[in-house]
């Protein structure tokens, strides 16, 4: 038996004494010094006691460093559960819970809170800092380097990612290698990946985006990344001129239009922008056009399923879609009352089977079977519609899920928590047009008798527990929340008559 994901992305690193990343400082690490360091991190974690299947927890700043720990995971048949950053420590003690992590990594301004949170749950907390310092840290520089990986099959475990659910718990899906490789290996052909490329990365690395389309897509095609710790505009624009392709979300798109320093002379080299994760606004794909002579490459994905469709890279990328299904991958749209399939041109649920799609929800047997379909169909939650030409057009979703600036939220979450808020009788959580990030969390709250709620200290109050990009951006106080016969809140009712809020 061997190792599928490391044998074909990471082991042909051995050969190579080019750079593979580059930090923003013009900093390189050969793609053989990146596999060394892989190896050093797959050796720590053995030395720490993990063993193939076991989960590994990290939330930790991005750099190289945190990279390798993605390489060392597939290395030591460890299965990597990334998390991001802003992630407050009781959002952290669930999914270790959850999980049953055995190590958790975090930088070191973290360890003092999350120690006694990896404690209660059972695991061992290390430190491994951007700089690669820390108690990991030091346990890479000490360890043997793996010498020959863990044996594992395309249905072993690769990675345990979690996304929220609309009853607020968030469900871990169980990604295989093969869900991972798969998807590689189209998107490296559809998209034209080669050695000669250049991905300017400023995406973070605890996402699919970040993670998996443009680390795995780099890896296999032999290409090099531009590492930037995280999206910075100054130094996006300093560094296109380096690169050969960006992936970024709609905001990364909206603020570089913004900048007079994009300009068609800036991009000229540039042969491909891709963007996904959320909408973009076909004003954007146009204006962007008339300003770089280039047609973004919008694509359409889900943790749980990794890409699904991409517009062409030869052909017509056409604005407002998200393309053809990828090979290997189909693509129905069903009613959403029957599962029927729905004749071309009808709006559906659009649903996804192929070897992307997921192993379920980590030990949630009744959550997988309520999205994943006996015949192996997910069941995505999003609306959609192939128009004549084939191109699917996303139209809306059936899922109460709020995306911002690429970050999924889910209302539920947030509004068991304003529930709980001093004053507040009910909540409702919207998403409402925002410049930047596309979506922005309004928070619609309904004071108990005679309260007068103090919408700064609720806020102060939520962000005890939920991350900063969950909390509301505003709360607005109204008598009563609308609802229909049935006594459910109209939140397209409450969308509309706040989706001035945060305009312009
Ligand atoms: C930061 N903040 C946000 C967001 N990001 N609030 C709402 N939504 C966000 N996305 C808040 C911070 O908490 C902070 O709040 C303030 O905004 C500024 O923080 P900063 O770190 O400076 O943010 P930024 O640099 O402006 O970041 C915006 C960003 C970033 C560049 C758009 O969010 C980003 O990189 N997004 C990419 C997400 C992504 O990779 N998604 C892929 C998911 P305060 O001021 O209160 O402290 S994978 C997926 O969806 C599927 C599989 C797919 O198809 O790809
Ligand atoms: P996540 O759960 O973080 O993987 O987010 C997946 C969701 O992001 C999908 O179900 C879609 O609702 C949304 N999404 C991803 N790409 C696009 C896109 N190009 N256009 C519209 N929505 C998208």
């Amino acid at each position: 038996m061997t190792n599928p994901l490391h044998d074909a992305l990471f082991a042909p690193l051995a050969g190579r004494s080019d750079p593979f990343i580059v930090g923003p400082d013009g900093a390189a690490i050969t793609g053989a010094e990146f596999l060394g360091m892989c190896a050093r991190a797959a050796g720590a974690m053995a030395a720490a006691g993990l063993k193939p299947g076991d989960r590994l927890a990290v939330q930790v700043a991005k750099s190289p460093a945190a990279l390798a720990l993605y390489g060392g995971a597939v290395m030591a048949g460890v299965v990597f559960l990334p998390l991001n950053t802003a992630y407050t420590a009781q959002e952290v003690a669930y999914f270790l819970g959850n999980s049953g992590a055995r190590l958790m990594l975090a930088d070191g301004g973290a360890e003092a809170t999350l120690a006694p949170v990896a404690e209660s749950c059972g695991a061992r907390l290390m430190v491994l800092d951007a700089d690669g310092s820390g108690s990991f840290g030091a346990a890479m520089a000490a360890a043997a380097p793996m010498a020959t990986p863990a044996p594992r099959g395309a249905d072993d475990l690769a990675a345990l990612l979690y996304t929220s659910g609309t009853t607020g718990r968030s469900k871990g899906a169980m990604l295989s290698q093969r869900n991972l490789l798969s998807n590689a290996e189209v998107l490296v052909g559809e998209w034209r990946f080669t050695a000669e490329d250049v991905l300017l990365h400023a995406l973070p690395i605890f996402h699919t985006h970040g993670l998996f389309v443009a680390t795995n897509v780099m890896l296999l095609a032999g290409g090099a990344m531009i590492f930037l710790p995280k999206f910075d505009l100054d130094r996006v624009i300093d560094m296109l001129p380096q690169a050969t392709a960006m992936m970024g979300v709609p905001t990364f798109y909206t603020r570089l239009l913004d900048d007079p320093r994009l300009t068609r002379e800036r991009v000229a080299h540039m042969r491909l922008f891709v963007s996904g994760s959320a909408p973009l606004l076909a004003e954007t794909h146009t204006t962007w056009e008339a300003r770089t002579g280039h047609r973004i490459l919008e694509r359409y994905g889900m943790t749980e399923t990794n890409m699904i469709t991409s517009n062409p890279y030869d052909g017509e990328r056409r604005a407002g879609t998200v393309g053809f299904p990828l090979p290997g991958v189909e693509v129905r749209i069903t009613d959403p009352e029957s599962g029927r399939d729905l004749p071309q041109g009808g709006i559906g649920m659009i649903e996804v089977r192929g070897p992307n799609v997921f192993r379920g929800y980590w030990q949630m047997p009744e959550k997988t079977a309520a999205e994943l379909r006996a015949d192996g169909f997910f069941i995505t939650g999003d609306l959609g519609m192939f128009d004549a030409e084939g191109y699917l057009h996303i139209v809306g979703r059936q899922k109460d899920l709020i995306i911002a600036g690429g970050y999924n939220i889910y209302p539920k979450e947030i509004e068991l928590a304003l529930d709980a808020a001093p004053g507040v009788k009910e909540s409702a959580v919207i998403g409402v047009p925002h410049p930047d990030l596309g979506e922005a969390v309004l928070g619609v709250i309904v004071p108990e008798d005679g309260a007068a709620p103090d919408a700064a200290a609720i806020l102060s109050g939520l962000s005890a527990s939920l991350a900063r990009f969950k909390l509301p951006r505003a709360l607005e106080i109204v008598p009563e929340l609308p609802r229909n016969t049935m006594g459910k809140v109209q939140k397209a009712a409450l969308r509309e008559r706040f989706r001035e809020r945060f305009a312009g």
